[in-house]
Parts: C-alpha cells; sequence; structure tokens
C-alpha cells in the first residue's frame, strides 16, 4: 500500500486510487474565512458574507438561541485549530476570545447549545492549551484563562437547574439568570430529553478542572431524573419532559432529535469518569434500543409505552450519530448496516436530508451541513480500517465543494432536492464536520495530540480520558442499577478481532446485505428483472418493516412435533400478509415435513424440487424478495415455506417481529403458509434437520399451538392422515388435541 502526499495538504491517503479532490484544501482556507468576514459575530453569513448578529437579522425562532453575542463560532472551533497542527492561529486565536469575549450579555440563549459549543469549546480549547503550554514552547503566557472564562459560563448556566425536579430550564439570560423579572425567561415548562440529559461531560470537566463540585453535581442530578422517570417496561425515554414535575411531555422514542446525546453522553461518561453507574444505564438503554428501535439498517421511532408500536414512518438526519456510538459500544455489525443504509440516502439525495422516510424519500429537504454521518464514518473507518469508509469521506468532501461550497465559506442546503442555499452556516460545521473529515483523512502520527487519549464531547470537542483518574469532587451515585442483559461487551472494549475472527472483509459482506436499498447504483436491468419494474426502490425496504401504527403482528410458531422433539420445541416466527392467513380457524395449523430449498435463498431456479414436494421448505432472507421465493417455491411443490432471517445472531427475544410483505404486484397467486424466523429460532430449526433429516412441524398462531397432552395423539394422527390420504397434517388442534 502506498501512501501518497498532497503537496500543499495535510494530508496523507492511505491507499492507492483514493485520491481526495485538493480542493478539500480549501477546507482550510474557509476556515480562515469567518474571522475574515464575521468576528466577532457568533456566526458567518456565507452568502451576504458577513457576520449574523442577533437582532440585527431576522428573527428565526430557536435557532437563535445559539447565538449569544460570544463569538460562537471562533470559541467552537479552537480545538479543531490544535488538531489541524495550526498552533500559531490557535495561540492568536485564543488571545482574541480571552481579550473580546463577554459572557455577561443580557441576553437569552440556549442552556443545550451553550454548554456543548460555548463551554465545551472554552474547555477543549483549554485543555489544548494548557498541554502547548506544558510542551513549553507555546502559550507560556497563558494563565489558565479559557478555563476561568468556562468557570463563569459555568454560574451563568446554574441558575437553569433552580427546578424543583433537578431538570434545566431550556433558556438562560446570561447576565440575569431565569427567575429575575428582567431574564425574559423562565416561563416554559418542557425540555427535551437531550438538553437536559447533554450537561454531564463539560460539567464534569469542568468540575474537576476547577474543584468546584457544584457543576457535576447538578448535571448529575438531571440525569438521576431522567434515568429514574424512563419507562420501567420498555426502558425507553420520551422526547420531551416537564421540568418541574417530570412527567413526560413527548412519548416518542428514537435515537435522533430530542434524545440522541442523552444515550452518547451516558456512554460517554463512563469513559470519561470511569463511573460504572453511565455505563450500566446506558447498557440498559441500548438493549432496549436494540430491541424496539433498532431494525437494521432502520432506526425507528416507538412509542415509549407500547414500544412495538412505530410512531412515524420517517428518520431524521440526527440519528445519523448512532453508528459512531455503536461503534464505542463493540456493536459493530448494526454499526455498518445503518451507516450503509445512510450512505446510500446521501448518494440519492447528495446529502442526508434532514428528515426522510423508511422508503429513503425526502420528508424535510433542509440540510444545515451536519457532521453526524461524517462522524460515524470516522468511527467506522478507525474500527475496521476498512478504505470504504475513506471512499465514504471523499464523497462527503467532494459533495460539500460541489454543491455548499460558496465564496464567503460553505452555505447550509435549503433544499436538498432543488440545492437552493441558505445564508447560514451553524458553527458546528467547523467544530465537528471539519474535524472529522479531517482526522479521518490524517495518520495519527501527524496530529499534534494523540487522539486516542481523547473523548469527542457532543459538538466533538476534545475533553482527556485521563479526567476518569481525576478525584471526583462529587458523592457517589446512590441510584440503583437494573441489571442489564450481558454480552461480550458489556464491560469490554470492541475489537473486530473478536467480533468477525479470520474474516477481514467482515464489513464488506454486511453491507453487501444491504446493497441497492435506494436503488441508487443498481444496474437498470436489476430493477426490471422479475417483472418489478420501477417499484424496486420502494420494495427491498418494504420487505424489511412496514408495520403500520395500527396493525398488530399476530405472533405465530412453528412447533416441532415429530420424535424427540414431541411438541416440546416451539419457535416463535413472524407472519405474513401474504399466503395462507394462518390465523383463519378454517385452515387450522399446517403441518409438514421441513427441508432447506437450494440454493438456500430460493433466488435462483430450485434444484431441490423433488425433495421439497409435499413439505415445508426453509429459505433464508436476503438477495431477493420474499414473494419471488415463495411463488418459486410454491410452483417447485412446497406446501410451505419458512424463511430464516440471515442477519447473524437476531431473535424474537431481541426484535419485535414483523410481517413479511408482498412485492407491490398481485399476490394471490401464492396459497401456501409462510412464517419467518429469525436467525436463533431458525438456527434450533436447522440443527434440528441436520440431526433428524426429516422433522415434521406444525405452523400456527402461538395461542393455538398444542398443548403437552397431544403430542403422540396429533403425530399419530397426522401420519395416518399424510399416509392415507396424502393430505398434510392435523386438521384442528382441538381435533388432535382431542382427550
Ligand atoms: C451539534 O451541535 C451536536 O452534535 C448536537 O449534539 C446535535 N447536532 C448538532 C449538529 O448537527
Amino acid at each position: 500500500m502506498a501512501l501518497h502526499h498532497v503537496p500543499g495538504c495535510p494530508f496523507v491517503f492511505r491507499i492507492d486510487g483514493i485520491v481526495l479532490p485538493c480542493n478539500f484544501c480549501f477546507f482550510f482556507f474557509f476556515f480562515l474565512v469567518p474571522q475574515k468576514y464575521a468576528y466577532p459575530a457568533d456566526e458567518l453569513m456565507p452568502l451576504s458574507c458577513k457576520g449574523r448578529v442577533r437582532g440585527l437579522e431576522p428573527n428565526r425562532g430557536d435557532i437563535d438561541d445559539s447565538l449569544g453575542k460570544f463569538s460562537l463560532t471562533l470559541i467552537d472551533t479552537l480545538d479543531t485549530l490544535v488538531v489541524l497542527n495550526k498552533l500559531e492561529e490557535f495561540e492568536e486565536a485564543v488571545k482574541r476570545v480571552t481579550k473580546d469575549v463577554r459572557l455577561d450579555n443580557d441576553i437569552v440563549v440556549s442552556v443545550f447549545e451553550t454548554n456543548i459549543r460555548v463551554l465545551g469549546g472554552l474547555l477543549g480549547a483549554h485543555v489544548m492549551a494548557d498541554m502547548l503550554r506544558g510542551q513549553g514552547k507555546r502559550m507560556q503566557w497563558y494563565q489558565d484563562e479559557l478555563l476561568h472564562m468556562a468557570k463563569e459560563l459555568g454560574y451563568r448556566l446554574l441558575p437553569a437547574f433552580n427546578t424543583t425536579s433537578g431538570l434545566p430550564y431550556p433558556r438562560v439570560n446570561l447576565r440575569y439568570g431565569v427567575l429575575n423579572p428582567l431574564s425574559r425567561t423562565g416561563t416554559e415548562s418542557d425540555t427535551c430529553t437531550a438538553c437536559a440529559g447533554t450537561m454531564i461531560l463539560e460539567f464534569a470537566a469542568l468540575s474537576r478542572l476547577s474543584g468546584e463540585a457544584v457543576f457535576e453535581e447538578h448535571a448529575r442530578k438531571a440525569l438521576d431524573v431522567l434515568w429514574d422517570k424512563r419507562q420501567r417496561g420498555s426502558d425507553l425515554v420520551g422526547t420531551v419532559i416537564n421540568i418541574h414535575s417530570g412527567d413526560w411531555v413527548r412519548r416518542d422514542s428514537g435515537v435522533g432529535a430530542g434524545i440522541d446525546s442523552y444515550y452518547e453522553y451516558l456512554m460517554k461518561a463512563y469513559i470519561l469518569l470511569g463511573d460504572n453507574v453511565y455505563l450500566e444505564r446506558f447498557n440498559t438503554h441500548y438493549s432496549a434500543i436494540m430491541k424496539y428501535i433498532s431494525q437494521p439498517p432502520l432506526l425507528l421511532s416507538v412509542h415509549m409505552h407500547n414500544p412495538t408500536v412505530s410512531v412515524r414512518s420517517w428518520m431524521d438526519s440526527l440519528l445519523a450519530f448512532f453508528p459512531g456510538l455503536q461503534v464505542l459500544r463493540g456493536d459493530l455489525k448494526p454499526a455498518i448496516e445503518t451507516h450503509e443504509m445512510l450512505y446510500q440516502v446521501t448518494q440519492q439525495h447528495k446529502f442526508l436530508p434532514e428528515a426522510f422516510t423508511t422508503e429513503f424519500r425526502v420528508h424535510w429537504g433542509q440540510h444545515p451541513l451536519r457532521p453526524e454521518f461524517a462522524e460515524s464514518t470516522y468511527f467506522l473507518y478507525k474500527a475496521t480500517g476498512d478504505p470504504y469508509y475513506l471512499k465514504v469521506g471523499q464523497s462527503i468532501v467532494e459533495k460539500l465543494n460541489a454543491h455548499a461550497r460558496v465564496p464567503c465559506g460553505f452555505a447550509a442546503v435549503q433544499d436538498v432536492r432543488t440545492g437552493t442555499h441558505e445564508d447560514r452556516m451553524d458553527s458546528f460545521f467547523l467544530a465537528e464536520m471539519f474535524k472529522y473529515l479531517y482526522l479521518l483523512f490524517s495518520e495519527k502520527s501527524q496530529l499534534p495530540i494523540d487522539i486516542d487519549n481523547y473523548i469527542f464531547t457532543t459538538e466533538a470537542h476534545l475533553l482527556p480520558v485521563s479526567l476518569s483518574t481525576t478525584q471526583s469532587p462529587c458523592r457517589g451515585n446512590s441510584t440503583p442499577i437494573l441489571p442489564a442483559e450481558e454480552d461480550i461487551f458489556t464491560y469490554s472494549c470492541p475489537s473486530a478481532q473478536i467480533l468477525f475472527p479470520n474474516n477481514p472483509s467482515f464489513a464488506k459482506t454486511i453491507r453487501d446485505s444491504y446493497k441497492y436499498l435506494t436503488g441508487v447504483g443498481r444496474a437498470p436491468h436489476a430493477a426490471a428483472s422479475g417483472g418489478q419494474k420501477g417499484t424496486y426502490r420502494v420494495k427491498l425496504i418494504a420487505e424489511v418493516s412496514q408495520t403500520p401504527e395500527e396493525e398488530e403482528v399476530v405472533p405465530l410458531v412453528v412447533q416441532l412435533i415429530s420424535p424427540p422433539f414431541l411438541g416440546r420445541t416451539v419457535l416463535t416466527a413472524g407472519p405474513a400478509k401474504f399466503g395462507m392467513d394462518l390465523t383463519k380457524e378454517e385452515h387450522g395449523p399446517n403441518t409438514g415435513t421441513s427441508g432447506r430449498s437450494a440454493p438456500y435463498s430460493a433466488c435462483g431456479s430450485i434444484e431441490n424440487a423433488e425433495e421439497l414436494h409435499g413439505n415445508i421448505a426453509l429459505a433464508l432472507r436476503g438477495d431477493c424478495m420474499f414473494a419471488a421465493k415463495a411463488r418459486r417455491l410454491q410452483e417447485a411443490g412446497a406446501i410451505g415455506v419458512i424463511f430464516i432471517d440471515h442477519r447473524e445472531g437476531s431473535s424474537s427475544e431481541e426484535t419485535p417481529l414483523f410481517q413479511m410483505v408482498g412485492d407491490g404486484g398481485s399476490t394471490s397467486d401464492i396459497t401456501i403458509p409462510l412464517v419467518f424466523l429469525f436467525s436463533r429460532e431458525g438456527d434450533v430449526l436447522t440443527r434440528a434437520l441436520e440431526e433428524h433429516r426429516n422433522v415434521d412441524v406444525l405452523l400456527l398462531p402461538r395461542e393455538r399451538q398444542m398443548g403437552r397432552g397431544c403430542y403422540s395423539m396429533c403425530v399419530a394422527f397426522f401420519r395416518e392422515t399424510k399416509s392415507a390420504s396424502g393430505e398434510q397434517g392435523c386438521h384442528h388442534p382441538t381435533v388432535a388435541g382431542a382427550q
């Protein structure tokens, strides 16, 4: 493998064939632009080539709550300068900030945004300044000015926590706090979960660096409240909570907008602070997310009290951070799957739209240059070393240059469908997007810091993991912990070697199962094959999960009835919306001897039709539609099909059942019964087949599964009926079970 230096660029490419346009170098140029056109304003207006000053521009509502007249973009970008090795520029910028920035403006700001962008920015920059000072060459004049500013800002945010519950108000007046008559805030009763639950990294770092416990105590208390208010049945949280009563105001639960960084901060608080309480909580939530919300490649939103009900048919772009968090958790497979889906959405629409449907259509077309997808790409590259993720990064850079770059910076996209621009460049573009892309393409040895010694806050500010060994100024947490389901990564670090032994191309193998989700990149003839013209894009995803909100999935079972199982082995199965309706009494349980189809996917012509004739066929999910498989197997003479999930390790205990749906056309020709087993249940059946060659099974609704008393009678009846008349199976459980 050859390393290529690009003249004038600080980047080294790791593999042959990947050549980033040198346009990427312009990133650095544009980094200086906000200072030229906008300083000391909070943000650059890249179309007008001037600074955005709150009050001087038309009010944009909540978005403007990030702007506190404190040179937001410069503070948010300080530690990016160090990552870029622009140490002279960093030193100058720190001087500017310490000289010019005031934190006591009479202005109402968002507590969440000010914490992650400004407090986080000051702390990240202080850590860098302290490190450079310690090296003895630069920053020798520095006397912890940034830390003093951080402490001042921390005290200005603290009044927000003055509620009976301990959950913070969403806004605070930097000069007058919350309840002061001059504050013009304090009337709010709600906040978002992420808003209340994304304080601990910055506040704990501030406490540990300053020695003042009050910050960490307040952030921890807010987390305790959220944990206490989780829905005990599902272990999920809602999106909006009442800050006084702690009652949920919005009970939809996902991993994107409104909740995202709450989960992120539980995991990262454990990494930064070394406190098991956070890890235990994270693990409990994570199991719930993987059970109800993650349906790879999708991340759905569900009702926290009734989590098998999905509440909307679209996803928001903020959830794109989640694969990165899954990498930290060591759960690479779903991370790869979801990231691949997101990549395909960006290929189809150039950028991730703010919201897109589960069929990957634009729901809300805005793209404010959010960094979450680049963030996940960086973490996946770090974890897998797969050059594929460099190519993904390259495509992000190219699209930014082609569709967002304007003479005075990078402009948010108003609608990905039209490509129109907005006069807006949020500070997270330089703080996060820029940093993650730079890190993706840089060698560890080129960086002025050992990046592995730091944790990224949600705004990508760098806090040293060594803080975990700094004495906590807080009392220990006494919140009782519920035991979480454990797996090998519950308490250990992720390792691709353990996850995917002897399989260096594991990431590709996983991605290949999710190719062409959006139809982009697929050869045109492929979409047309099998008479599915023009509907391919919708259909592929339609197979994954499209259970309408109100529609209940009736659980079925596959019950193994021949000796030695005699009905004791019962596997939970999902139904299909087509084929025989097993829930109808008149069909009775459907019986047959099962055997694997060849090919196992049943996507080509069936080679073992003779063997399958009169039997129930087993077919692996993937490669073609359920309906196509069923049709082919029915033609081959199978009397039913058991589909088995191709996602290793999936099980009905962890994943809600869903209904298989047809191919968009008529499926009335398919009349045999069809059921779906997740792979763990499928393994039980295939092992049984390996050991016993023929295994008689019943396919029937769970509520009608055979009771213990009826097995031998049912089997006898089954065998008699089968040999006498060629008919298959018991006609009705009660007949077979008649005592
Ligand atoms: C950033 O400010 C942070 O990452 C935050 O947690 C949510 N997302 C924005 C950028 O999209």
